[in-house]
């Protein structure tokens, strides 16, 4: 670290004051007196972004001298969030921002709640590919991200009588300070049309392809500064075009709808984030979104790598790209293509060139998270890649066929076609057969997947498959969001905490130390009562500082069990009512997420979620005790403020389904103690941070497993519970919907008779689990010990770390040694 001298520090305030002020006047055309805090957050964005671009120059011109290896990471989400406070930090120009604002009269934090947050992606995924893009700069990897700049990103969640509504966001209405528009990096992508077989000499024969629309990628880039600004990536977004605006001929003849039906239709394609697919028109989109953008991209790399290096069969030797899940693995038939009929690359030389330059990561093992395309579709809006994918097939199934003779259930399992329920293309198979990697998100997810989604490519192909332990950038999720425990970490482990997260574990030596337990509490305090405070102005809800906060946040899915959550909330509602004198611990129980729009379980746990709160929080007789809350609208700005907040973390993922989860290590990082499965990154993380210092419930993976396949006994499980079956009776019975007693109907019948999810089998478990939580709430030496032993033992987590492993074992790139 660096102390700057005060002259040089004021030197630089000046500076950037003068800066911000000519950005006002000549970039946003106002005035100070007239300024709102909009133009002045585009003001200090745009005075920050000239701050990162001579660096990007930098980056870009020694990558292109000394040749080296690029990463492409081809994501059809990035979840960002806000930008300013990121740049800032990794530029360690905060506190001079701060001051030179404040000289102008002008609050730095009003303007961090200005930036609109750009939610270009769903969850868990979106958000891994933002950090992996700060963490690919931290380690000056050179690395492209490549995406779908969406018009509107995730929907704005409104809650309304307790019911989800989604409503569009709008996160582009003010313009766009971060990014670079680049109208002259232009590519057409092709759809539909038809396949000709044309002579070339002999009997050789050429297939061309001609489309019947062609769509106009426009490139907008975004550059991405890593820590402490040595290193400055792209974050290449595409943007949709019809290739004539509108025609001309019908336009005048007073068509005027008809003259812009091309223009919508193409650039439907980056609308909207991830449109319903529940209709053949949805999931048509939702295929030329995928095609649009890796064909952009692959175009795009592959124009750079043969600027560079003159010819593209070196392309694995210099180009690694990543598939960030099954939605770009149209990548695979796209190279192939690009290589065998745009380059006249032999099929075997181009599947040798497409294998090694490509790695695929997946994300989940829900089967309906894996994508398939029927095959009449494929055949309508990419007849060519249709072609190359019958081809590929062919010669996979005929090599499979020689080493594994007469297993005709491998080759039907294996294949890139599914026959049954109508014919599909196997979007998962084709990622994994086109790619020399695959990696899963946590230890267990990736030994699962061995067992269960690729388990017969398992057998093929053992060597291709690893684990990469997800992991989150300390910058945002640490000292952005959480500025006050970052100063208490740097005073008590140095400031190298600030480069190696591992030096973090010093903490453990002191986790003992009441002085340092003060520490902490203050820190955790003074968070909770900024939430607290979030908390009453968009609830008008008051909830107590004092209290524990326990938080589960993520997106809402039977899966991740918020309903269990819900009905513990419930039996403890019943115990303190029962009792209220109890020496109980006073709890504040926070959720926040979204459900798919059409999702309609989730939206009735959303429902549920809000009818209790109600309920529980007009109750006096449990005033000081019990409150809950629902916040709507999640994102990542959200996630930063409760996250340094929360006390408890809930990571209650039936087991075997959460793929890592990241959230989980989050909270743990802030210091919250955790709650939950041994499912996901959960189990690495009880392994970090010792069993004492964790709160494990419930079945394992191989229990759930065995479960399901002996049946769940749903009857069993409640009757043998001291609080299920009346909390179910509660809820069946209209006690938190007495407007309409039978809403929960599909909820209660779920969990008595097809409980998938094994809600009923878990909830004592998770019940004493959560009392064992109380007891170590009570003791306050105890709670803080553990809660310091998490945060000295989370640095394993950072994303600096996961991306150094993908570097060393997938892409083969060299990174910068940050200690
Ligand atoms: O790998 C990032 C993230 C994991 O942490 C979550 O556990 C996992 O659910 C999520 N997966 C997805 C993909 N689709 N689904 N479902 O978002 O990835």
């Amino acid at each position: 670290t660096t102390t700057r001298a005060p002259s040089a520090a004021g030197d630089d305030v000046a500076k950037f004051r003068t800066a911000v002020i000519a950005k006002l006047t000549y970039a946003v055309g106002k005035n100070p007196a007239a300024a709102s805090d909009r133009d002045w957050f585009l003001a200090t964005a745009f005075a920050t972004r000239d701050r990162i671009v001579d660096r990007w120059v930098t980056s870009t011109r020694q990558t292109y001298s000394e040749g080296r290896k690029r990463v492409y990471y081809l994501s059809l989400e990035f979840l960002i969030g806000r930008l300013l406070f990121d740049a800032l930090t990794n530029l360690e120009m905060l506190e001079t921002v701060r001051a030179a604002l404040g000289d102008l009269g002008v609050d730095l934090d009003r303007l961090r709640q200005v930036e609109p947050d750009a939610a270009l992606g769903n969850g868990g995924l979106g958000r891994l590919a933002a950090c992996f893009m700060d963490s690919m700069a931290t380690l000056s990897i050179a690395a492209y991200g490549y995406g779908i700049r969406y018009d509107h990103g995730l929907f704005r969640q409104v809650i309304k009588n307790g019911w989800q509504q989604e409503y569009p966001e709008d996160w582009l209405s003010f313009g766009n300070p971060w990014e670079f528009e680049r109208p002259e990096v232009t590519y057409d992508v092709g759809f539909g049309g038809s396949v000709e077989a044309v002579a070339v000499g002999g009997d050789r024969k050429k297939q061309v392809w001609h489309p019947a629309e062609q769509v106009e990628a426009v490139a907008y880039d975004t550059p991405i500064v890593g820590w402490r600004g040595r290193h400055v990536n792209t974050l290449r977004l595409w943007s949709a075009r019809a290739t004539d605006p509108l025609r001309l001929d019908a336009f005048n003849q007073g068509d005027h709808m008809g003259a812009l039906a091309d223009q919508v239709k193409a650039e439907a394609i980056s609308k909207v984030l991830y449109p319903s697919d529940a209709t053949p028109a949805g999931q048509e989109l939702r295929l030329r979104q995928e095609y649009f953008f890796t064909a952009a991209s692959l175009h795009d790399l592959i124009r750079r790598h043969v600027d560079t290096f003159g010819d593209v069969r070196s392309l694995p030797d210099k180009a690694s790209i990543q598939l960030n899940d099954t939605h770009p693995s149209i990548a695979v038939a796209e190279l192939m293509r690009v290589l065998i009929d745009e380059h006249d690359i032999e099929w075997a030389q181009a599947w040798d060139i497409t294998n090694r330059t490509i790695s695929y990561t997946n994300h989940t093992l829900l089967p309906e998270a894996l994508e398939t395309w029927p095959v009449p579709l494929m055949e309508r809006v990419l007849p060519r890649h249709m072609q190359i994918i019958y081809l590929i097939n062919a010669l996979h199934i005929e090599s499979v066929r020689k080493a594994f003779p007469g297993d005709d259930a491998l080759l039907s399992s294996v294949s890139l076609i599914q026959e049954d329920h109508g014919r599909r293309v196997r979007m998962g198979n084709l990622a994994f057969l086109g790619s020399h990697s695959i990696n899963g998100v946590a230890a267990l997810h990736s030994e699962l997947m061995k067992t269960t989604v690729f388990k017969d490519f398992y057998r093929i192909y053992p060597e291709r498959m690893n684990n990469k332990t997800n992991g989150i950038t300390f910058r945002r999720w640490l000292n952005e969001a959480n500025p006050a425990l970052t100063n208490l970490l740097v005073e008590t482990c140095g400031p190298e905490v600030l480069d190696d997260p591992g030096a973090l574990k010093k903490l453990e030596a002191m986790a003992g130390d009441s002085a340092l337990h003060d520490k902490l509490a203050a820190v955790r305090r003074q968070n909770k009562v900024a939430l607290s405070r979030l908390i009453r102005d968009r609830l008008d809800i008051k909830v107590n500082p004092g209290a524990l906060f326990d938080v589960q946040i993520k997106r809402i899915h039977e899966y991740k069990r918020q309903l269990l959550n819900v009905l513990e909330t419930i039996a403890l509602y019943d115990a303190m009512r029962a009792n209220p004198a109890k020496a109980w611990a006073p709890r504040v129980k926070i959720f926040s997420g979204k459900a798919a729009a059409s999702y309609h379980m989730a939206k009735l746990i959303i429902k549920l979620a809000n009818d209790v709160a109600k309920v529980v929080n007009d109750d006096p007789t449990v005033r000081d005790l019990l409150k809950v809350v629902f916040l709507p609208n999640y994102n990542v700005s959200l996630a930063e403020v409760i996250i340094p907040a929360a006390d408890l973390s809930e990571q209650i993922s039936t087991a075997g389904m959460e793929a890592s989860g990241t959230g989980n290590m989050k909270m743990a990082l802030n210091g919250a103690l955790t709650i939950g499965t041994l499912d996901g990154a959960n189990v690495e993380i009880k392994e970090h941070v010792g069993d004492d210092n964790i709160f494990i419930f419930g079945l394992t993976a191989q229990e759930v497993e065995d479960r399901r396949a002996a049946g769940i006994d749903e009857a069993g499980a409640i009757a043998a519970s001291p609080h299920l079956g009346e909390v179910l009776d509660a809820v069946a019975g209209g006690v938190f919907s007495p407007d309409e007693p039978d809403r929960y109907k599909p909820l209660v019948d779920a969990l008595r008779h097809h409980d998938y999810f094994l809600v009923t089998p878990d909830f004592d478990s998770y019940w004493d689990a959560q009392r064992r939580v109380d007891a170590l709430w009570n003791n306050r030496p105890g709670w803080w010990t553990a809660s310091a032993i998490n945060t000295a033992n989370m640095g394993w987590f950072s994303s600096d770390r996961t991306i150094s492993e993908y570097a060393r074992d997938i892409w083969h790139v060299p990174v910068l040694q940050t200690r």
